[in-house]
């Protein structure tokens, strides 16, 4: 299998660290999706990372359909044992997406600054209250559990986080989540987590 990447996208890397942990083998085609890279653009008319081209050359789209198809070929250990994981999950992605539409919004009406628009508040309200409800969510029924690393959860949360650090880092409405920060320790040392540290 082959897995088109690139070294900031949160989708790819939600994608790739679901690859890692379920064990599979594959290579990596690292790409930057802005440029139109004709070999991704060959393989996903849509032209965005994460593609993933299967050994019979079947070609997955869309994170979280990958993530579906992983599941399904390999059931354990489970992304999403409980409907709890999906509800955290939910709230990080929502982050992912307000994140990366502020990012395209930025591309999109450059040099205006996208981010005082009423779309760009919405979507910066967005990031604010989801981690503040996932910060809520871990409190409440994660309180003395260690996150498993190989959960949608975590995965999604720590891709958030990360993805929140790399594009927004000092940003005064940035929230602290002490309760999630504790929570995803151990997941962080995980090998997957570390070999796609965005860069
Ligand atoms: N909903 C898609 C979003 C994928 C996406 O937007 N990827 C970005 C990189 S973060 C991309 O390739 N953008 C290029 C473009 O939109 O032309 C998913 O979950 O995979």
């Amino acid at each position: 299998m082959r897995l088109f990447c690139s070294p900031t996208s949160p989708f790819a890397r939600v994608a790739h660290i679901a690859l890692r942990e379920k064990g599979f083998e594959f290579e990596l085609a690292m790409v930057d999706p802005w440029t139109d890279d004709p070999s991704l653009q060959q393989v996903n008319p849509a032209t965005r990372v994460p593609a993933l081209v299967l050994d019979d050359g079947t070609v997955l789209t869309e994170s979280l359909l990958i993530v579906q198809w992983l599941e399904r070929q390999c059931p354990a250990p489970p992304l999403f044992a409980d409907a709890k994981v999906l509800q955290r999950a939910g709230l990080a992605i929502a982050v992912i997406e307000a994140a990366a539409q502020t990012i395209m919004g930025r591309r999109t009406v450059a040099p205006a600054p996208f981010d005082e628009t009423a779309m760009g508040l919405r979507r910066r309200r967005a990031m604010v209250q989801s981690m503040q409800h996932l910060e809520q969510a871990v409190r409440q029924d994660c309180a003395g559990h260690i996150a498993s690393g190989s959960s949608l959860d975590a995965i999604t949360a720590v891709v958030a986080q990360d993805y929140l650090q790399l594009r927004f880092a000092g940003a005064p409405w940035l929230v602290p989540t002490p309760a999630l920060d504790a929570w995803l320790v151990e997941a962080r040392q995980r090998p997957s987590y570390i070999a796609t540290a965005p860069h």
